[in-house]
């Protein structure tokens, strides 16, 4: 008889040194949401049973799950339970979880890539130098990309990292966060700046809009556990598409 909580069993998606385990299966359950595997209105064990099935603790399902639930991809309803949620019209992007854009899309069932402008080893501008630590005599590893969803045009991206972290940005073909994950330096904190700017020249034909156009712009400065920060991203994106939501919680006394 086939398993039907073999998605959720450790083998299927749990490994050693790869982050915390609610994070691996938060990725994981977002992953078969996106694809399918878990379709719109199944309903999830109990919290006790998915905690048993899983072999984690009860607190590791629930921040899984209340990040999913953030993410807008979970429903809990009360009294009757979880379930995954039907797809969205417009995609929203949201600001509590430090997800890549290829995972972002992928949790959208849209697949991803990049045009490449830009890329390789440069002399730090002054904003790299403040963001990243660097100083003025060392280089900076910078990638630069159209980034696509589905062959939609949604967004560029600059981003800057320190060339200890990021010696070589031709590894970067697909997904920046990937080469950090294989390297063991992606980042698990990251603050965002988000403005409203219009745009110009060269980025609106990019995006596919007229000169002038309203877009957001969001810096993001990444950190890994040290403290030390090794991302400075700028992305335009196209606010016609998405939407960025942020979760607000009142903070217990
Ligand atoms: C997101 C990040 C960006 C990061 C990129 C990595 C925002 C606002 N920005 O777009 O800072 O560099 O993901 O994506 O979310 P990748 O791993 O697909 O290259």
């Amino acid at each position: 008889m086939e398993d039907e909580h073999a998605l959720y069993r450790p083998e299927a998606w749990y490994r050693a040194a790869r982050g915390p385990r609610y994070e691996q299966l938060y990725r994981h359950l977002a992953a078969a949401i996106a694809a399918g595997e878990l379709p719109p209105e199944t309903q999830l064990p109990p919290e006790r049973e998915l905690a048993l099935i899983a072999d984690v603790s009860r607190v590791t399902v629930r921040k899984a799950v209340s990040q999913l639930v953030a993410d807008g991809v979970l429903d809990q309803r009360r009294g009757a339970g979880t379930f995954v949620q039907a797809a969205r019209p417009k995609m929203e992007h949201s600001l509590s979880a430090l997800l890549s854009f290829t995972e972002y899309m992928r949790q959208r069932g849209k697949t991803s890539s990049s045009r490449i402008l830009r890329r390789g080893l440069f002399l730090p501008t002054p904003d790299e130098m403040m963001a990243l630590g660097l100083s003025a005599g060392e280089r900076v590893a910078r990638v630069e990309r159209l980034r696509f969803a589905d062959d939609t045009p949604l967004a560029i991206e600059w981003s800057s990292l320190p060339t200890d972290i990021l010696p070589d940005p031709e590894a970067v073909e697909t997904s920046l966060y990937d080469v950090l994950r294989s390297l063991g330096t992606a980042p698990t904190r990251a603050v965002q700046r988000i403005t409203a700017v219009n745009l110009t020249g060269l980025d609106a034909r990019h995006l596919m809009l007229a000169e002038g156009a309203a877009v957001l712009r969001i810096d993001r400065t990444a950190y890994v556990p040290s403290g030390r920060p090794i991302e400075f991203t700028r992305g335009l994106y196209r606010s016609d598409i998405y939407d960025f939501i942020a979760e607000l919680r009142l903070d217990s006394p």
